[in-house]
């Protein structure tokens, strides 16, 4: 039995910090290039706008009939108070009325059928979108608790961190994106950029974006998938034309060889790491865990619950608990200098 205890390690807290902070990072401009807050109300790309304009008029409907109703209930309430001039005598009662409830059924159920209708408008006009042939296929498939992307006619396999590029008028460039998961039910939110969309096992769902600016758009796993739930973050870079370009020409290679760090690769490949990661252009193939190919160009590492630093790999690889407790990785026992020398290799992975 796994002891789901966090433990405060200096690490730990570093991590939650990040997590909590993520939102103010993100306002102070901490974090490298433009980012901002994930919020329904700040809208980037058609179906996120959409999404948004709808619940402007959602809010109008529903804030309209609380002002109404508490209106209402003030002036009865203030109106019709107790004075002392009214004596012992009950002010005249009324029983039944056919206009009233005529009323206060039907005007419900016009304003229910009123919700009903736009809402579903837009749900279809979300989902029939004509895919234009210049769209970006993206596989999300969600695992406990991180995120692969694949793009199968690219050849690329990345975590955590999605790239696409923007998409413009000019230059349309949407991103379409099926959904799967390998487990149980999580589901892909980027307020920024569209609606919340599960991934079920066995049952693919369909998303399309096509963001606006280009920048960094937060998001998380909005279904409660297990304990690490929580830090199941996820990044959207998009990027310029050009920058998705050079990014997509990095990932297409093959990770380097660097004879330098052969100690670090050699327990890697014998040490079961392995059997759950690949590094394409070595025997390690496995795919439970994330893509190391180019783990050195993402920013964090298991899912945004830490930055991806040396320090970070360290800690990561002595013990996944202490960022991630309960995360699906093992803590392997492996000596000082065995991490020292996996960290150096980790490091080359560019
Ligand atoms: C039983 C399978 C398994 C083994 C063995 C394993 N890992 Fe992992 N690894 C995972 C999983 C699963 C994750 C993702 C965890 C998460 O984010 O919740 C992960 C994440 C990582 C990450 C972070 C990657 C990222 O982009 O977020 C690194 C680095 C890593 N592992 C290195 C190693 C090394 C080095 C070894 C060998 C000492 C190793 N792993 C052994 C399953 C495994
Ligand atoms: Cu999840």
């Amino acid at each position: 039995m796994r002891i789901m205890q966090p433990r405060r390690s200096p690490a730990s807290i570093r991590s939650l910090m990040t997590f909590s902070l993520l939102g103010a990072a993100a306002h102070l401009g901490m974090a490298e290039g433009p980012q901002s807050i994930p919020s329904t109300f700040a809208p980037a790309s058609t179906p996120a706008h959409e999404i948004y304009g709808l619940s402007l008029f959602v809010i109008l409907i529903t804030g309209s009939i609380f002002v109404s109703v508490a209106g209402l209930l003030t002036y009865v309430i203030i109106k019709y108070r107790f004075r002392e001039s009214d004596g012992q005598h009950e002010p005249a009662q009324v029983y039944g009325s056919v206009q009233v409830e005529l009323a206060w059924t039907v005007i419900p159920i016009l304003i229910v059928v009123v919700l009903f209708l736009t809402t579903a408008r837009i749900i279809f006009a979300v989902q029939d979108a004509p895919k234009p042939k210049s769209a970006l296929d993206v596989t999300v498939i969600g695992h406990q608790f991180w995120w692969e992307f694949r793009y199968p006619k690219l050849g690329i396999v990345t975590a955590n961190e999605l790239h696409i590029p923007v998409s413009t008028s000019q230059r349309p460039e949407p991103t379409y994106m099926r959904l799967l998961s390998s487990d149980v039910d999580h589901s892909f939110w980027v307020p920024q950029l569209a609606g919340k969309t599960d991934l079920i096992p066995n049952h693919p769902n369909d998303l399309w974006m096509d963001p606006r600016q280009p920048g960094l758009y937060l998001g998380q796993c909005a279904q409660f998938c297990g304990v690490e739930h929580a830090k199941m973050l996820l990044r959207v870079y998009v990027d310029t034309p050009e920058q998705f370009a050079a990014w997509v020409k990095d990932q297409q290679q093959p990770g380097a060889q660097d004879e330098k760090v052969a100690a670090g690769r050699h327990v890697f490949e014998t040490e079961a790491c392995m059997n759950c990661h690949t590094v394409s252009g070595t025997e390690a193939k496995g795919t439970f865990g994330p893509d190391l190919t180019h783990l050195m160009s993402r920013a964090t590492i298991a899912a945004g619950a830490a930055t991806n630093t040396p320090e970070n790999l360290r800690a990561w690889i002595k013990d996944p608990d202490d960022f991630k407790p309960g995360a699906l990785m093992p803590a392997m026992q492996l000596s000082d200098e065995q991490i020292d020398q996996l960290v150096a290799y980790l490091s080359t992975l560019h």
